[in-house]
């Protein structure tokens, strides 16, 4: 027989009597009275391959060399069995070691620092292999909402000179003898790209040197962030809520039997996709924290605590907007009504995630952004070539960035961003 079926083939697709061959790893293994039980795992799922004494016996040879993780080659009959996983189970008639695997690491129960070191070896665990599935299809839908709807994808340094959002969180990085950055957003390279494309996005990867160590903070993430032209504060927030919408609803068409693996509930997805995101502005939500206790005043920032306080309340994801120019950066519009607020939105995950997106609308006033620029004690030199965007042919324009690790978060309903990436950097411990 000619080539490989993949385990979800097999179980989705393949009835009782037929033959196939499948590739993958022993997930587990247990010898019985003469017979041998191989659980086998590929990409798609796991299936249980049964050699009966007879065949044990024949392939000994071959047997003895089977371990946990060894990667096998079994060729067999497919029987229906219902206490089988996936209600099928392979009847091996012949058996190959392709990798052997002695004294796999990890055998289960092992503490949490001893499986960030082993993260090579413990990303072929079936929960992981889930959320990266669910990160897939998320990205996927992403892509495709931005592609539908004449978006230009364009690829921003991470080399720079300069800092979008405070200088406490830049990443240094000795660039032969001068001092440069990683980015730690895109934003203002496509601001440069709106006066050409007007409609621009990126994925790229941002770097924030955080201070504190949270569940929701990651040294280095993925940031897709967008930026168009002519766009006010209401049509970007449209874009991002009709974007998170289209990610959602690919992991939903794609990805369900991955999110309840890892143990999601899909019905509170499926309500976000069909339900309006709420919008409040900064002092509502001041309101409904100090209603429910939290003591924060007018004009102080909201950090993971009270934005799990506020997010508890919804059952989808809501925006924040008009917040105090002081806790937002200094490239964001002043609002006409009150100088004391910008044209900020944030959007925050329900169910105590909190924030995955942050946008506004860009001050685009030379004059204003030169003042804005001076009193947050920058200097202006530093941000010559942005000013030239105000001099020359300045538009309207507004934009955002999204987590995507935040979201898949959300998504996945995990209780740590770590496992939302494949290698997660950590202060103490930059391997693997
Ligand atoms: O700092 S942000 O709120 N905004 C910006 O960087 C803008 N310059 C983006 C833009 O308008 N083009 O970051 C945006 C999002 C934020 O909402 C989070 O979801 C995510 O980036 N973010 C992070 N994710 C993981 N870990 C860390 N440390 C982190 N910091 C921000």
């Amino acid at each position: 027989m000619t080539g490989y079926t993949s385990v979800i083939d097999v179980l989705g697709k393949l009835d009782e009597g037929e033959k196939a061959r499948i590739r993958g790893w022993v997930y587990r293994l247990r010898r019985l009275g003469g017979k041998v039980f191989i659980v086998l795992r590929d990409y798609s799922g796991i299936i249980q391959c049964v050699l009966d004494g007879e065949t044990a016996s024949r392939l000994e040879e071959e047997v003895s060399r089977v371990d946990i993780e060894a990667s096998v080659i079994v060729e067999g009959v497919v029987r229906r069995d219902k206490r089988a996983p996936g209600g099928k189970e392979l009847k091996v008639m012949d058996l190959k070691v392709v990798g052997e695997s002695h004294n796999f690491p990890i055998k289960g129960g092992e503490g949490i620092d001893y499986l960030l070191d082993n993260r090579h070896l413990w990303i072929r665990s079936r929960r992981l292999t889930s959320v990266f599935k669910v990160k897939h299809y998320l990205l996927e839908g992403l892509r495709d909402y931005f592609n539908s709807n004449g978006w230009w994808e364009v690829t921003p340094p991470i080399l720079t000179m300069s800092a979008v959002e405070g200088g406490a969180t830049l990443f240094p990085v000795d660039f032969f003898g001068k001092k440069a950055f990683l980015s730690q957003s895109a934003q203002f390279y496509l601001e440069t790209l709106i006066f050409s494309l007007e409609k621009v996005w990126s994925i790229t990867t941002s770097f924030r040197a955080e201070r504190s160590r949270t569940r929701r903070h990651l040294y280095e993430y993925t940031h897709l962030e967008a930026e168009a032209a002519w766009y006010g504060m209401e049509d970007m927030m449209r874009v991002v809520e009709e974007m998170v919408k289209a990610g959602i609803r690919r992991v939903l068409e794609k990805s369900s039997g991955d999110l309840e693996f890892i143990g999601r509930d899909v019905s509170i997805l499926e309500n976000v996709v069909s339900t309006r995101f709420p919008v409040i502005t900064y002092d509502e939500a001041v309101q409904i924290l100090q209603s429910k206790g939290v003591s924060i005043k007018w004009g102080e920032d909201f950090g993971a605590d009270e934005e799990r306080v506020l997010t508890k309340e919804f059952e989808v994801p809501v925006f924040v907007t008009m917040f105090p120019k002081k806790i937002k950066s200094f490239y964001m519009k002043i609002s006409e009504e009150n100088p004391e607020l910008v044209y900020g939105f944030d959007l925050l995950a329900p169910e105590g995630y909190g924030e995955i997106v942050g946008g506004s609308v860009r001050e685009d006033s030379y004059d204003k952004l030169l003042s804005r620029i001076v009193e947050e004690g920058l200097n202006p030199e530093d941000y010559n070539w942005y000013l030239d965007l105000r001099r020359y042919g300045s538009v309207p324009h507004s934009g955002f960035g999204l987590g995507v690790e935040r979201m898949v978060m959300w998504v996945a309903g995990l209780d740590h961003i770590r496992d939302a990436t494949p290698y997660p950097r950590f202060r103490d411990r930059l391997y693997p």
